[in-house]
């Protein structure tokens, strides 16, 4: 039996403010952006929104560099703006989540600021300084070391030079980070997403990484934190202290960590976090997100099937894929024009009628795809343009920037398409990101005209979803698992069951068996026989 929970109910969609909505014509997105597009986000038949980070920000990583977690970043409006969208949000019956990052903070937060000029304050010790770097990398290229004049000693960041690790080993600053988390739990927000959480404690006395597996994943040293030596213990310390006093929800961010570890870290008997965002289903095993290539939907197949049979009833499954970090999964999977729309809601069957909880990432309703972008000068992302200069000491800039286009995180960054106007509908003055020609074809409002467009399809789907609770908490039974292409499954439960048959292939595939029941849904319009056609996925409810 799986506990019930409104969060394994909900269908989530993620926000990135900055590219929402502006709602001043200064090209940024904001809060009252998002305040005049909730009625949108509810009509969709979202339950609950996760807010990437809002925070006052000197924005070197896009606002994932907090300087006062107590302030609105003031490009997206003030606290009163916050209240009020918070209000708004659950005056609609949704909830709200928000974006904590507390492995970091950026080096413009008065703690680091105190801890580089008062060593011997309390402060000094809340950031991880060594004498000596050793020899692991930062995410967004080089040493992960900054040298700090002030203290003659080096100061950690696994990402961008801004973004100075925590040191969670003390327990003034565990202390401090749970009482700001309690003031916003206070304000009435549901819960949060917790920004690479599993990254919070390093192995004590930092060793050197291991060479060999740098080969392999690229970055040095991610062995010694990744799944640090204290990390359930600060998971479970926060959850009985802070979370579970405010009956508050949390995902974490987790790169990296397996399903093993995931079931360690999600169970509901260990109390750590309700769940966590697993990302190996988001790139084909030995590839990287910067490498070009066609990702094959078999391998998405093994990857649910893996999990669904084997992560368990204690563990929720959360299902995405996309987010801020990622280029746009139409594009990876197969960028021909006449695919986009079937292969859109393709996606969403799979997102929506496996057990878990669904995550859609802003655009995604929309099928947007990849950004055309031309130079690196219209790229924004310090990852992509980090990682630029450095391919380009060992490669020719053209060939540097067909890397950074396969993976930019841009992809994802560029705004909201609301309608067919200049920009989008985004905004009235010049978005802070480019975008390309697509938004003509490719916005919400010819979208809601349109009965076959990928909006509308999810609008229907996540209504049936709803109508359906075998959803939810009913069994996944996957058959024919060894047939290339065919992705088919049935969700059962004492009182219903539905069968669900995709077609993973751009070509016609022959149907072993004609389904009995009755089809509720379809990304084809008219009914088949014998073929299922390119990409087509159904869902039929069996009696
Ligand atoms: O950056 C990565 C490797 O290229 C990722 O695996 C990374 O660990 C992951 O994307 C972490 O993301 C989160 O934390 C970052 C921030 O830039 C991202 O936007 C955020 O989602 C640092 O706060
Ligand atoms: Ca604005």
């Amino acid at each position: 039996m799986i506990l019930k929970a409104w969060w394994k109910e909900a269908v989530f969609y993620q926000i990135y403010t900055r590219s929402f909505k502006d709602s001043n014509g200064d090209g940024i997105g904001d809060l009252q952006g998002i305040i005049s597009k909730l009625d949108y986000i509810k009509e969709l038949g979202i339950d609950a929104i996760w807010l990437s980070p809002i925070y006052d920000s000197p924005n070197d990583d896009n606002g994932y560099d907090i300087r006062d977690y107590h302030k609105i970043m003031a490009e997206f409006g003030t606290m009163e703006d916050f209240n009020q969208l918070l209000t708004e949000v659950h005056n609609r019956d949704m909830k709200l989540i928000m974006d904590l990052v507390v492995n970091h903070t950026s080096d413009e937060h008065k703690w680091y600021q105190k801890a580089i000029q008062e060593p011997n304050s309390k402060y000094g010790d809340y950031y991880i300084f060594k004498d000596q770097p050793n020899n692991w990398t930062s995410f967004f290229s080089g040493s992960a070391w900054n040298y700090v004049e002030e203290r003659g000693q080096y100061a950690l960041h696994l990402f961008s030079k801004k973004q100075i690790d925590l040191n969670w080993e003390n327990e003034t600053l565990r202390q401090e980070i749970h009482d700001m988390i309690k003031w916003w739990l206070e304000k009435g927000i549901d819960g949060f997403r917790l920004d690479v959480i599993n990254y919070i404690s390093k192995r004590s006395g930092l060793p050197e990484a291991n060479e060999s597996i740098g080969k392999l994943m690229e970055y040095k040293g991610v062995e010694h934190y990744f799944y640090g030596p204290r990390l359930h213990e600060y998971l479970h310390d926060m959850k009985e202290k802070v979370f579970i006093p405010y009956n508050a929800f949390s995902v974490g961010e987790t790169p990296g960590i397996g399903m093993e570890m995931s079931k360690l870290l999600t169970a509901d008997y260990r109390k750590e976090l309700d769940m966590v965002f697993s990302f190996d289903h988001l790139e084909m095993p030995g590839r990287t997100r910067f490498d070009d290539y066609h990702y094959d939907l078999n391998y998405l197949k093994s990857f649910m099937i893996n999990w669904m049979e084997n992560y368990g009833e204690h563990c929720q499954p959360s299902l995405f894929f996309e987010n801020h970090d990622n280029p746009r999964m139409i594009s990876k999977i197969n960028s021909e024009r006449q695919y986009r729309n079937v292969l859109g809601k393709l996606l969403a069957v799979i997102q929506l009628t496996l057990r878990g909880t669904p995550f859609i990432y802003q655009g995604q309703e929309l099928g947007m795809i990849n950004q055309n972008f031309q130079s690196i000068e219209e790229l924004r992302d310090v990852e992509s343009l980090n990682l630029y200069d450095e391919l380009c000491n060992t490669m020719k800039k053209e060939e540097a920037f067909s890397k950074i286009l396969a993976g930019s995180r841009d992809h994802a960054r560029t705004p909201m398409q609301w309608n067919n106007q200049q920009y989008a509908g985004f905004s009235t003055g010049k978005p802070w990101i480019m975008m390309d020609e697509d938004y003509k074809i490719c916005n919400v409002e010819t979208q809601f005209q349109d009965e076959n467009s990928i909006l509308r399809f999810f609008q229907n789907l996540i209504t049936l979803r709803k109508e359906h609770r075998v959803i939810y908490y009913g069994e996944v039974l996957f058959i024919n698992q060894k047939e290339k292409d065919l992705f088919a499954y049935y969700r059962k439960d004492g009182t219903e069951t539905l069968y669900i048959e995709i077609n993973l292939s751009s070509s016609n595939k022959k149907r072993t068996k004609y389904p009995e029941g009755i089809r509720l849904l379809s990304n084809y319009a008219e009914d088949s026989s014998s073929f299922l056609r390119p990409y087509e996925a159904s869902i039929w409810k069996y009696n």
